[in-house]
């Protein structure tokens, strides 16, 4: 698999006939990108003069907030039912049978075709969650990093934006339950993930991306091991970064969770964890209303992912009453069945509807676009969960944008919020025609160019796992 970096590049310009602010939709808009890929100015109602005009409407790029690329690869094939009643958790032990193959040449294919997909459907950055840390036998690599820089590698060839999230990842169930077989190949102890943190650090720097971290829930991390690493990890990363969590995503967690400490996850972690901005909850699917508050109030970000949700069966986000309490949120694909913006932000909305009985449930007021105040948020929540300055198209943010198919016949006669909801309501990914990351289009009339090798590679890496 080729390794690409990115190109040098020089100081440009967009015109857009319409684009999306901070402060709404404007015309005539001329966008100016430094040689850092970084937005210099953004002009309204300007004249051409020179700048690259754009082939539709422009919006800023939509962060991802929750991947885990290895996934990709079995989407679609967990789809058969068992010989009882299928769960989350029987999901969860096909998932560690493919797990368990995965060579890093595969994880590195894997991905980039992933970021790829990604990419063309809108999304500009990406965070990975990435626990598929060592050897086919659970050993460390000769470089202990070497499956996180096969991560860094996917990211660089596609071009995606990264926010690297290493997991710690150490038991199997509350109260430090030994990790099974299956998990082989995620476990830490404290000195193995701060040396791992503190390989990752510089290789993020070198190619500019984000580092964060993540415990992978309550269930794989003690509190004295969390407590641990809140402390130590600061003093082995240039920048504190994000800091992610699975939460309450089943109501076999909450069960299991108050057996342990007779308190729900959500409710055990605000009581003893310092949650604040910096924290992205992943799913907080069964949230009752306390925790609901208290995340809102937190400023954490909630990181929905609906499409994943739905498939696992976990149950539908309280979303209304979330979004009552001004609480953010971002989109994230998970496991990947649909790597796609609209399936994310659709499958929010109507899993409201569907519980509900009723319309337009996510948006912010009476007579809004519940497209327009949907995308807003997720921007705003998925810029914060991945600590970059992305989300918003203005001086000093990164240039990571997607531009619409300004020839589609609802998109050429939609005029501001309808743009928006005319492209999650009604059409599709191939709406989205070119995507610029950090000021260089990686996605151009809906392709890569590196397409037919990232292609060749992914399909050997699928063939390879079809073995097994
Ligand atoms: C994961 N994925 O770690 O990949 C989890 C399942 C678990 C999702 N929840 C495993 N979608 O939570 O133990
Ligand atoms: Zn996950």
């Amino acid at each position: 698999m080729p390794d690409f970096r990115p190109q040098l590049q020089s100081n440009h310009s967009l015109h857009a006939s319409q684009a999306l602010l901070p402060d709404g939709w404007a015309r005539n808009v001329r966008i100016d990108i430094d040689a850092a890929g970084r937005i210099s100015a953004v002009t309204p109602d300007a004249p051409i003069d020179g700048a690259q005009i754009t082939a539709g409407p422009v919006l800023p790029a939509m962060p991802n907030l929750h991947s885990h690329a290895f996934q990709r690869a079995i989407s679609g094939l967990a789809e058969v039912s068992g010989a009882g009643s299928d769960s989350f958790w029987t999901w969860r032990e096909e998932m560690y049978r493919t797990v368990g193959q995965i060579t890093p040449e595969d994880a590195q294919a894997i991905a980039t075709r992933l970021y790829v997909d990604l990419l063309k459907a809108g999304f500009g950055s990406i965070a990975e969650f990435h626990y598929l840390h060592h050897d086919k036998s659970g050993a460390l690599f000769a470089d202990r990093a070497e499956m996180a820089k096969r991560i860094l590698a996917a990211a660089r060839t596609s071009g995606i934006g990264m926010t690297l999230l290493p997991v710690f990842y150490a038991h199997a169930n509350f109260g430090g339950v030994a990790p099974h077989e299956g998990q082989r190949r995620f476990i830490h102890d404290i000195d193995g993930f701060e040396r791992l943190m503190a390989d990752l650090a510089p290789a993020c720097t070198a190619q500019g991306a984000t580092l964060g971290y993540a415990f992978h829930s309550l269930r794989a991390a003690t509190p004295e091991e969390m407590t641990t690493l809140l402390a130590s990890l600061p003093k082995v990363m240039s920048k504190p970064g994000p800091l992610h969590i699975h939460i309450a995503e089943q109501q076999k967690e909450v069960d299991d969770s108050i057996a342990w400490s007779g308190k729900r996850p959500m409710q055990w972690l605000f009581d003893h964890m310092p949650v604040d901005e910096r924290w992205c909850l992943i799913h907080a699917t069964h949230a009752d209303p306390s925790e609901l508050a208290r995340m809102a109030a937190s400023g954490a970000v909630a990181g929905l992912c609906p499409a994943t949700e739905a498939n696992l069966g976990d149950g539908i986000f309280e979303a209304v009453a979330y979004r009552a309490q001004n609480g953010r949120f971002g989109i994230g694909t998970d496991s990947h069945v649909s790597p796609s913006v609209v399936d994310e932000l659709r499958t929010l909305e109507y899993s409201q509807r569907l519980r509900d009985e009723r319309r337009n449930r996510l948006a912010d007021g009476p007579h809004r676009s519940v497209g327009r105040d949907i995308y807003d948020a997720a921007l705003a929540g998925g810029a914060q969960a991945l600590g970059q300055p992305i989300g918003a198209i203005a001086p000093g943010m990164t240039a990571s944008l997607v531009v619409l198919d300004g020839d589609d016949a609802f998109i050429d006669s939609a005029k501001d919020d309808a743009i928006v909801d005319r492209w999650l309501f009604a059409l599709g990914d191939r709406t989205v025609r070119d995507v610029m990351v950090e000021g260089q289009w990686r996605i151009r009339d809906g392709r890569h160019d590196q397409d037919d090798i990232i292609n060749a590679a992914f399909k050997t890496a699928i063939r390879n796992l079809a073995r097994h």
